[in-house]
């Protein structure tokens, strides 16, 4: 992998993003000697003097054994994602024309790169191939779950003759490694109350998590907590009955102008959790809306709040735009509501967000727990 890189950067320079990389066994090399395959991406924009324009990305393969490099466009969504965040340009059209540009050039990067793997897709041994078609079933998509057990394959030591039991310990360990989550204890602000904003699409769970995050005694169960229901409707039976029965404070601010007058009575509590309310993303002037919250409030942090329920395109699409509210951690909702657990990991890698909570069910009290990887394993292999 080393001389990889240094093979990349003696080519393209030293500026090379590393955006992939492969191991190809021996056994499927002409000379028998393993390789190790990177993509890497090249900024070409010139100096920051030129006004601002979308960004340019193009890509470039190289192969460390020295055979002939080969082009092809390749991309980091999430990388592009963030430094179009720390650009943050003005207009919210500009932003969206610009998504709109890397969806396209993602869509033209993945058909190139399907090409390829078909080319050397190997094919796995029976137990292998069932096994991959489950985690597929159970929402880790194509990409993800080759991925998994083609690591699967390298890392189960009996190989071909594996179990499955032994495949799925294997599987489990890459899952492990790909989750993230986000470490609630972490983030505890010394000057004021941590201020938490939930931020989602309309019906995902946003109130009910406020009220789970407040009551959960692992979470902030044992903390001063005051839940700021923004509602325009004002906050909800259900909002007003936890109250009564856990003593947490609501406070009610419908109109943006109110926030800045709540702010300064907010030093008493440990906790704050900011509720939104909800609207389609896609709604004009949200973001605007958005934007003078996360202004206001100077928010420690911002979950967005995903309903495991949606359909990873419709989710992927609102997620885009929220992004550019630059979350830090995200909350998955309605466990109990989809057969594909496993979507999780494509929303980990496509967002590139760690896991702050998960819901599996209405009760306030009990469906919650922080991110954690087994919640999601044991919903892929060992349910049904
Ligand atoms: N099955 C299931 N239902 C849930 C879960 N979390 C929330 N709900 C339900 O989903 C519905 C909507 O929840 P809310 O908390 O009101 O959602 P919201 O995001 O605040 O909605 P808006 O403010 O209207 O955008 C309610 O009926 C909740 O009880 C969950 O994990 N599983
Ligand atoms: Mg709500």
């Amino acid at each position: 992998m080393p001389e990889a890189i240094l093979k990349a950067k003696q080519e393209f320079g030293d500026n090379v993003i590393l955006l992939e990389s492969k191991e190809i066994s021996p056994g499927r090399t002409k000379n028998k000697q393993g390789l190790v395959e990177i993509t890497v991406s090249i900024d070409e924009r010139t100096p920051p003097t030129r006004p601002w324009s979308p960004p340019v990305v193009s890509s470039h393969s190289a192969q460390a054994t020295g055979g002939k490099s080969e082009q092809k466009a390749g991309n980091d969504f999430n990388k592009v994602i963030s430094d179009i965040l720390a650009r943050k340009p003005k207009e919210i059209s500009q932003e969206k024309k610009i998504l709109d540009e890397l969806s396209e050039l993602r869509q033209e990067i993945k058909q190139l790169n399907q090409g390829k793997e078909e080319q050397s897709n190997q094919v796995f041994p029976e137990a292998y191939r069932r096994i991959l078609d489950h985690m597929k079933e159970k929402g880790l998509g194509e990409e993800i779950a080759e991925m998994v057990i083609k690591r699967a394959y390298q890392f189960a030591e009996k190989g071909p003759e594996a179990t499955d039991k032994e495949i799925i310990r294997a599987c489990k360990n890459e899952m492990r490694y790909l989750f993230k989550p986000f470490d609630l204890s972490s983030g505890i602000s010394l000057n004021g109350p941590r201020i938490i904003l939930l931020v989602g699409a309309t019906g995902v769970g946003k109130t009910t998590m406020a009220m789970k995050l407040a009551a959960h005694p692992k979470i902030f169960g044992k903390k001063e907590v005051a839940i700021v229901s923004t509602d325009p409707y004002g906050p909800s039976e259900a909002l007003k009955a936890f109250s009564k029965m856990n003593g947490t404070t609501i406070l009610e601010k419908k109109r943006l102008d109110e926030l800045q007058e709540v702010l300064e009575k907010l030093n008493k509590y440990d906790v704050v959790l900011v509720d939104t309310p909800g609207q389609s993303p896609f709604a004009s002037h949200y973001f605007s809306k958005m934007e003078e919250y996360v202004k206001i409030l100077n928010p420690t942090d911002i979950f967005l709040v995903i309903s495991m329920s949606n359909d990873l395109k419709d989710l992927f699409l609102s997620s885009a735009f929220f992004l550019l509210l630059k979350p830090n951690g995200i909350v998955l909702t309605k466990f109990d509501e989809t057969k594909q657990a496993g979507k999780v990991f494509p929303i980990i890698k496509e967002l590139n967000l760690p896991v702050a909570a998960m819901s599996e069910g209405k009760r306030i009290f009990i469906d919650i727990l922080p991110g954690n990887v087994n919640f999601v394993i044991e919903r892929i292999f060992e349910r049904g």
